[in-house]
């Protein structure tokens, strides 16, 4: 009898592979990973600084609060606050022309000529919001830290980023473990409002819906190596397009220099790569371009469909 239980809930886990088909059931996505965190992890630089703790739990809170159809939070955010965001955007902008593409420098000029992004303070999510969905319909949804990759994946399947609220700890304001406000605005969202990245992304996001838990860890690891910790070629030398490295000072010096080892993208070899997530990486991926990372990833999709509809046809 016991047997017969234990076999039935094995097959109902497997067949029950959340498929969101709305983007407001990505209301569901609560799955937060517990890595980093200042109240247990001695290395987080935010550790022991109670007032740091309680506002970023206000701002998760608020976080884990939203609902679809909601706007972006207005957050009045702190005189600390505003000075770590201005520290760590005066210095990446020293970077800006000598490390990152094309790409990331025409966008993030933009927001900075129509006033979407200043040095004084944080900026409006509500305005970059309203930015991102008029060049490539990517959405901002906030998040109350780290999730788990299937949520993180599937929201990139409607064109959603879910974006953390709180911002670094003020004692680092170049290097973060984890991502946070200032990552995800000067990272990612010039990087969104590029179409081919914003395709790329949207890509990885569909080949999530309704994969296995393997299949979920290649496509977190090649969305970790493009789109986070990516290099691409510009006339011969190394250009960031990945938003890990474009918001963090230090490692995007290491990530272009002769330091660390360089590999050319290949999404079969790429997803298969084993990742650094609590200090630089020893290796970077380099992408011809955008558009060559792009074709290559369809390639690679094919095949990895074929593999979906293979384990499906496996479970029947
Ligand atoms: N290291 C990045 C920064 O300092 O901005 C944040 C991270 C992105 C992804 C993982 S950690
Ligand atoms: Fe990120």
């Amino acid at each position: 009898k016991d047997n017969t239980i234990t076999s039935s809930k094995n097959v109902a886990s497997e067949e029950n592979i959340w498929i969101p088909t709305h983007v407001s059931d990505l209301d569901k996505c609560g799955h937060v990973v517990v890595k980093y965190e200042p109240t247990e992890d001695p290395k987080h630089p935010g550790f022991g600084d109670e007032s740091y703790i309680t506002r970023r739990a206000e701002l998760n809170s608020i976080a884990n609060n939203w609902k679809f159809g909601d706007q972006m939070p207005d957050i009045e955010y702190l005189p600390e606050e505003n000075e770590t965001w201005k520290i760590s955007y005066l210095k990446l902008k020293e970077l800006r022309e000598s490390h990152t593409c094309e790409q990331y420098q025409r966008n993030i000029k933009q927001m900075e000529d129509i006033g979407l992004i200043t040095a004084e303070k944080i900026p409006s999510l509500q305005a970059i919001d309203k930015y991102l969905r008029a060049k490539t319909g990517f959405q901002l949804r906030p998040c109350g830290g780290l999730l788990s990759a299937r949520d993180f994946l599937a929201s990139l399947a409607f064109r959603v980023f879910q974006t953390t609220l709180y911002t670094r700890h003020h004692s680092k304001p170049n290097h973060c473990p984890e991502p946070d406000l200032i990552h995800e605005i000067l990272g990612h969202t010039p990087m969104f409002a590029d179409p081919i990245v914003a395709e790329f992304s949207q890509e990885v996001g569909l080949l999530s819906i309704g994969a296995s838990d393997e299949q979920i860890e290649l496509l977190s690891t090649l969305y970790w190596f493009i789109i986070e910790f990516g290099l691409c070629e510009e006339d011969g030398k190394l250009k960031a397009i990945g938003a890990g490295l474009i918001s963090a000072f230090g490692e995007l010096q290491h990530a272009c220099s002769d330091v660390p080892a360089h590999a050319p993208f290949d999404p079969y070899v790429t997803a298969v790569q084993k990742y650094e997530d609590s200090d630089y990486q020893p290796l970077y991926f380099v992408a011809k371009s955008m558009s060559d990372a792009m074709t290559k990833l369809r390639k690679y999709a094919l095949d990895f469909d074929r593999q979906l509809i293979n384990n499906i046809q496996n479970k029947i």
